[in-house]
């Protein structure tokens, strides 16, 4: 699946209303999980002379158009007790898990469900760092997500961030703070000098592009460039300097940030409907609108809880017909951890319900993972289930998801990123409740 967002960013985002303000941020976590490396990559100093926090830190560094005041405490057994004297005020918590240390890695998660539970940390949003990703026994987010339980989390905002303190990776980036009158483009931004960052995560990987720079990565912007699509569905973007200038303006980072292609990223998103029904069969109306509710597959993302649509990127020359099929069966039906008979067998079915599908949207995907030269275009197509074909398959979440489920569709439903205005396109296609 690979949709993956910023901590920080996305987190921030998320706080409505809150843009411009100062933001109380507490990082807790055992010892030796890497916070005062956190606190010191953020604040962007150096990073080669930590040693274990006695009492705790304060640093304010900018970040986004925020000033964050945060708060560093001692993790060590002897100084936990001490934790509750900060509490007070919390905008965000950050918790910090050390990926590597296994053995603690319960103990971990018995402070941090402790933590939820305080009262004066009530709805504070959370974002766990899986810190020290750069070591080799190193968990991968997602199993450490599914590990602690974390989707038993339903109280508040929370996400989970790979990341790694001693590169940055993961931490560092902080946008160039922007306007709305200053994103476009055409208004010229004497002093605009964003942060330059591409994650080194997407270094030799065979689905990235290599870097800018690079004297052997000669791509064909605006074509199709052998197994890669580089066209956008906006029409033709500029590159300037060997990069391409995201079509919709300024984001305040240049580079790839964690985006594996230079210009337009291309995903798909099938969104598979049904009518809801009642026991007895018949299809529910919605006493309000006087309208049928419509239904659609949502899965769980393991790294935020959301409920989104089981989409995914297209790979290098896959139709996004296949992709389509191919996410969903992946995502929704667990088709990765199917035999091979019964992967036919499936595969029949879904080439059957995927046969005519109507596309609701083709475009640019406003995503916390877009930059300056990077960004998210998707297809989105719906495939209504109308004869309940599809009854008779077993949701089953697999990949990165956690759950999978029908989920009735209204208009107070949040969704993941972009996904709403999404399903509010099928909404009206099918003259549904709303
Ligand atoms: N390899 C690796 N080491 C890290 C990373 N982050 C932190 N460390 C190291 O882990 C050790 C502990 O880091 P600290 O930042 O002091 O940990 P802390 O959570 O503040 O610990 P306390 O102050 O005792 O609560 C240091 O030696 C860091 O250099 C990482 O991402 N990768
Ligand atoms: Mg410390």
């Amino acid at each position: 699946m690979g949709r993956f967002t910023q901590g920080l960013l996305s987190l921030f985002r998320k706080l409505r209303g809150s843009q411009g303000k100062e933001l109380r941020i507490l990082l807790l976590g055992l010892d030796n999980a890497g916070k005062t490396t956190i606190l010191k990559k953020l604040a962007l100093e150096d990073i080669t002379q930590v040693t274990p926090t006695q009492g705790f830190n304060i640093k304010s560094v900018q970040s986004d158009g925020f000033k964050l005041n945060v708060w560093d405490i001692g993790g060590q057994k002897k100084i936990r007790p001490y934790w509750r004297n900060y509490f007070e005020n919390t905008d965000v918590l950050i918790y910090v898990i050390d990926s590597s240390d296994t053995d603690r890695l319960e103990e971990s998660g018995e402070e941090l469900f402790e933590l939820i539970n305080e009262e004066k940390l009530k709805e504070v949003p959370l974002l766990i760092y899986a810190n020290k990703q750069d070591l080799s026994k190193a968990l991968k987010a997602s199993i450490i997500a599914q590990g602690l339980g974390l989707h038993r989390i339903t109280d508040r905002v929370w996400q989970i961030q790979a990341c790694c303190a001693v590169n940055g990776d993961g931490i560092k980036v902080q946008r160039f703070h922007l306007e709305p009158d200053q994103i476009s483009w055409e208004n010229p931004l004497k002093d605009y000098n964003p942060p330059d960052y591409t994650s080194e995560s997407l270094f030799n990987k065979p689905w990235a592009d290599k870097d800018s720079g690079d004297k052997s990565f000669a791509p064909r912007w605006n074509e199709k460039d052998g197994n890669v699509d580089r066209r956008s569905f906006i029409g033709y973007y500029q590159v300037v300097s060997g990069r391409p200038l995201n079509p919709i303006g300024r984001t305040g980072i240049q580079g790839r940030g964690v985006l594996g292609k230079w210009g337009p990223n291309h995903a798909a998103d099938p969104v598979v409907t049904r009518w809801a029904c009642t026991d007895g069969g018949d299809i529910k109306m919605d006493e309000t609108t006087r309208k049928r509710i419509l239904q659609f597959v949502a899965i769980q993302r393991g790294d935020t809880g959301e409920w989104a649509l089981p989409g995914g990127m297209v790979d290098p020359g896959e139709v996004v017909s296949e992709t389509l099929k191919r996410e969903f069966m992946e995502e929704a039906l667990n088709s990765l951890m199917l035999a091979e008979s019964d992967k036919d067998d499936l595969k029949k079915k879904i080439e059957l319900l995927f046969k005519h599908g109507d596309e609701v949207y083709r475009g640019y995907v406003d995503d916390p993972r877009n930059t300056d030269n990077s960004w998210m275009e998707t297809v989105a197509v719906n495939f209504h289930d109308d004869n309940g074909d599809l009854t008779l398959l077993e949701l089953k979440a697999g990949d990165d998801a956690i759950n999978v489920r029908w989920v009735d569709i209204n208009r107070d439903l949040k969704l993941y990123a972009s996904h709403s205005s999404i399903i509010e396109k099928v909404v009206k296609l099918r003259d549904a409740s709303w």
